[in-house]
């Protein structure tokens, strides 16, 4: 009864007292935030609440330990502070303890984020996320493959779990493959959005692996399937060679136009390779995929250029092989040089240091000039991708890697997978 009573009174003050959405729309948030150790101590808040910006989208999530409470940001947000009932800054200090609490605090996020609760941390370990015994339309849904309707079924559960997370202490578990999984997202017209996440699947059969994940904006059509938003809204990973019990991280990016549906959804499917046919692939030990830190963010990109002469070029890592970073995402990459040579690898005359597996990394904040120097080897060779009479070699190669730095906007730019 006595958290009953904390949920209720936490609902009425939220709904009395508070103009934005807030965290608490998500009854699985109610114990996090509202819990029912709150308020049994008279020096502890009544309500604590994780605050939603006007998109309805949390940054963060919260963790109690003796009696404090920590405000975590998830990647991509950032923790602004703790603020009163009336709106007032209490503190940065994103740890504060039970002593002298008001009526209740906020935590307050700065996000960009159109994924709510990123990192899955307002649910518990074993929690559905999604119910298949429900065939509501939930927060999370599972689709029957490319079905627009709920699936109801008793194995088709979206699992919170925490036998991995990428941040925090919890992730989602997708345990039958061949399903969708999408959740609601409202997207800006014009607008260039980072797609990402982080990643990882475990098995129990030998051999088995996930072959394909595709990923990103769908919408329903005409006979209620599920299909692209629009060209390039989706995206694949194709492989059966990616490493168990990994994380990987994954991300495109993708432009609206002038017009956005208004029923998009972000989603992914999996496949996976099971050739030992006893195991059913529902059976709790086979491949199960869990997801972390769903990101959706509006973002830039910019030009990635090679200044080199033609005994160098470079190979991207994580970032894309057309020639564009996105703002906040490291890009990396391998200088590939003729034999016997040690470049000298720089942006901006900022030297840069191969990491053990000969891999260079950094953050773009603008558009950006890779300078690979050869010392002696250069003398006397073609700037890379031109001939020794400076003709443009690249110019009507669409399978070049990077734009050159003499090059004018000649390569694709949109949308790409990194
Ligand atoms: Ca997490």
């Amino acid at each position: 009864m006595k958290k009953l009573l904390a949920i209720l009174l936490c609902i009425l003050l939220v709904i009395s007292t508070v103009t934005s959405a807030y965290a608490i729309e998500y009854g699985n948030d109610v114990d996090i935030n509202c819990g029912d150790e709150l308020g049994e101590d008279s020096n502890e808040p009544t309500t604590v609440l994780i605050e939603a910006n006007n998109k309805g989208v949390l940054g963060g999530y919260l963790t109690k330990s003796d009696g404090s409470y920590t405000a975590n940001a998830y990647p991509k947000s950032t923790f602004d502070g703790w603020y009163d009932k009336t709106g007032a800054l209490i503190t940065t200090n994103p740890t504060v303890t039970p002593e002298a609490l008001g009526e209740y605090y906020a935590a307050r996020f700065t996000t960009e984020n159109l994924i709510n609760d990123s990192g899955f941390e307002n649910y518990t370990s074993g929690q559905k996320i999604y119910d298949g015994s429900n065939s509501a339309k939930q927060k999370w849904t599972v689709h029957n493959e490319t079905s627009a309707a709920p699936l109801t079924a008793s194995w088709a559960n979206l699992y919170a779990s925490d036998t991995y997370s990428k941040t925090g202490n919890i992730s989602s578990k997708m345990q039958p493959p061949w399903q969708l999984i999408s959740t609601d997202v409202k997207l800006a017209p014009n607008t260039l959005y980072y797609i990402g996440f982080d990643w990882l699947y475990t098995t129990k059969v030998a051999g088995t692996a996930i072959t394909n994940l595709n990923y990103g904006l769908f919408v329903p059509n005409s006979s209620n399937k599920m299909v692209a938003m629009e060209a390039g809204s989706t995206t694949s990973i194709t492989s059966n060679n990616i490493a168990v019990a990994t994380w990987n991280k994954t991300g495109f990016v993708f432009e609206t136009g002038d017009t956005v549906p208004n029923n998009v959804v972000f989603g992914y499917t999996y496949k996976v390779d099971n050739p030992d046919s006893s195991v059913s692939t529902d059976d709790e030990n086979n491949t199960q995929l869990y997801m972390d830190d769903i990101m959706i963010i509006p973002t830039e990109k910019f030009d990635i250029t090679l200044d080199a002469t033609n005994v160098a070029t470079i190979v991207p890592v994580n970032g894309s092989a057309n020639g564009f970073a996105v703002k906040g995402e490291p890009y990396s990459f391998t200088a590939i040089t003729e034999p016997d040579i040690t470049p000298a690898v720089s942006v901006a005359g900022e030297a840069l240091t191969a990491d053990e597996k000969g891999v260079y990394s950094f953050i773009p904040t603008a558009n950006s000039t890779i300078k690979i120097d050869c010392g002696a080897a250069d003398e006397g060779k073609p700037a890379h991708g031109k001939d020794y009479e400076g003709r443009d070699l690249t110019k009507y190669n669409a399978d070049v890697y990077l734009k050159n730095i003499w090059e004018g906007d000649t390569v694709t730019t949109k949308p790409q997978c990194l």
